[in-house]
């Protein structure tokens, strides 16, 4: 199985920044957490950040041609963007939401994700965790 994974904007300063609501870990960190993890299942994953709404588009029409399913952290498109959400319907592969932060228990804008109804599963408020469990999620669907 090959799993791409999507950074939305701003998570390159995942550790630098607001440690106190994202965590120290870098976005390095994760990278390692999920590739060592893909490891041990059997796995592979790719990884892919961008702070360009169009740029993410691109990226998941590509990609759905060499990978089995998506693992994205939208960050704030999560809560704006019908682009990306067309994006992953429109590609036939299943994503799993995830998200560092527990987002229904931040700002109201926050509680809303336009992902979230068309996602094959959502995971938030675990910290890097998230990934770890949207990952594992992902692979298990796809074996099943
Ligand atoms: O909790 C999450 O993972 C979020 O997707 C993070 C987004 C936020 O807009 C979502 O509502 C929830 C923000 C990503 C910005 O990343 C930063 C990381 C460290 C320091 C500053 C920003």
């Amino acid at each position: 199985m090959k799993i791409a994974v999507i950074h939305g904007p701003n998570l390159r300063l995942l550790g630098k920044r607001e440690p106190e609501v994202y965590g120290s870990d870098t976005l390095d960190d994760v990278n390692n957490v999920l590739a060592t993890l893909a490891d041990e299942m059997a796995a592979e994953i790719e990884v892919f950040q961008s702070n360009h709404e169009g740029e993410l588009l691109d990226y998941i029409e590509e990609a759905a041609t060499r990978v089995d399913g998506f693992l994205i952290n939208p960050g704030s498109y999560t809560h704006t963007s019908i682009a990306l959400r067309d994006a992953l319907t429109g590609v036939d592969r299943p994503f799993v939401e995830c998200h560092l932060s527990n987002i229904s228990s931040r700002e109201r804008f926050r509680r809303h994700s336009y992902l979230a109804p068309v996602a094959s599963g959502v995971v938030y408020g675990f910290g890097v965790h998230s990934y770890v469990l949207g990952l594992r999620g992902l692979l298990a669907q796809l074996e099943s």
